[in-house]
């Protein structure tokens, strides 16, 4: 019988990665969606017509647990978050409840329909968990390259959300035997990413410059530095993860950093365009604490998973801006439901 699989998260970029690859292993691949009329959904069932879906929500302790006994999976990917690191100071208290109390409930979801006690442990044959924890809890970096054991100084409500969820991930490992694992995932980027993200953000915005849609791009910090990678080769850790022998906690990154100035000269030369002519530093677009320096030691995910990232970041940086200039060339709408490739 085909492995099952339950991805949260299922409509943003890393659900969509993550569930064409599974479907490609032959799993049976169940999305959890939120609301009564998601607009998402539908470019969701447009590019995976397997996917079943499920209705659900971080929220909602209840709709979990009715989501897991109807799917009963083999595998939890616990990939639905407030993501947009800007929107956790504004909405602070729902990033809290969501990106961190939603670990919470996913994980009791799977205890309570695993009739998991103190007394009565995971054992074998148990419902794997996967959490998608980020870099951002390293912040205010204390050494580099960053690895499993760097401390974490978080920096945004957002990072401090996913340290919460890491260590419940750790602690019900540790208090019940559960197969919880936790994937410190850096910054990983596609076509599919998300408007609001500085990579998509200059991707789309070299786009419109090159059709003269647009004569200027605002960006924030041009300083910070990040390790960025492909969504498809970090879709293929988090799997991994799960089919290792041991739960263990691991680094995904490409163990390169650039600043988003470098990003910006490699987005606008991939275009054939000068940068300098364009771009528009706003103070109004920094943050009120700033991640500066982030670099993975991925090491461990190499030698004791075998991962290796095979895109580079010039080769990902120009393929997204040959999506978004074919994209708008074509007419397409960035934030409309079809635009995915
Ligand atoms: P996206 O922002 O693209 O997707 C977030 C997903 O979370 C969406 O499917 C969204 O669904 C869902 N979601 C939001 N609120 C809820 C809720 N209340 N209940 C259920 N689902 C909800 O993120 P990515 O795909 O980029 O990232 C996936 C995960 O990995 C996130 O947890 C993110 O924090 C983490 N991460 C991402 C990294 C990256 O570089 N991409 C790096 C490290 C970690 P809806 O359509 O309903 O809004
Ligand atoms: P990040 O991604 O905060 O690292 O979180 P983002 O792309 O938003 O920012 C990266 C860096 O670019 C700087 N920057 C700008 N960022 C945005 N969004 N818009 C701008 O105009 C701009 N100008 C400069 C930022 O200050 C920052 O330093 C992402 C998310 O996917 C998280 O969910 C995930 O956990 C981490 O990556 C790892």
């Amino acid at each position: 019988m085909a492995r099952r699989a339950l991805i949260t998260g299922i409509t943003g970029q890393d659900g969509s990665y993550l569930a064409e690859h599974l479907l490609h292993e032959g799993y049976e691949v169940w999305g959890l969606v939120r609301g009564q009329a998601n607009p998402r959904v539908s470019r969701v069932r447009q590019l995976l017509q397997d996917v079943k879906l499920v209705r659900g929500d971080l929220l909602d302790q209840g709709s979990l647990i009715s989501a897991v006994e109807k799917v009963r999976p083999d595998e939890v990917y616990n990939l639905g978050a407030i993501s947009f690191v800007p929107m956790s100071w504004e909405q602070a208290e729902l990033t809290a409840e969501v990106t961190g109390m939603g670990v919470l409930r996913v994980l009791e979801a799977i205890r309570v329909c695993s009739g998991i006690t103190a007394a009565r442990g995971a054992g074998s044959g148990q419902i794997r968990f996967y959490q998608a924890s980020s870099s951002e809890m390293f912040g205010q970096v204390r050494e580099t390259p960053q690895n499993e054991r760097t401390p974490f100084h978080p920096r945004s409500p957002y990072g401090v959300a996913k340290a919460y969820g890491h260590f419940l991930t750790q602690n019900y490992r540790e208090s019940y035997g559960m197969y919880a694992v936790s994937g410190i995932l850096f910054n990983h980027e596609s076509p599919r990413r998300g408007a609001e993200f500085v990579t998509r953000k200059v991707s789309l915005g070299v786009a419109r410059i090159k059709l003269g849609l647009a004569g200027e791009l605002r960006l924030g910090n041009m300083e910070a530095r990040r390790d960025w990678g492909f969504a498809g080769d970090y879709a293929r850790a988090m799997h991994m993860m799960l089919q290792a022998a041991e739960p263990e906690d691991y680094v995904i990154g490409t163990g390169r950093t650039h600043s988003v100035r470098e990003l910006v000269e490699a987005a606008f030369g991939a275009a054939g365009l000068d940068w300098e002519q364009y771009v528009v530093c706003d103070q109004a677009l920094h943050r009120p604490a700033e991640v500066d320096l982030l670099c993975a030691d991925p090491k461990k995910a190499r030698t004791q998973l075998g991962w290796e990232p095979t895109v580079s970041f010039e080769e990902l940086v120009a393929m997204m801006v040959e999506a978004d200039v074919a994209l708008l060339a074509g007419g397409g709408d960035p934030h409309q439901d079809s635009s995915w490739p």
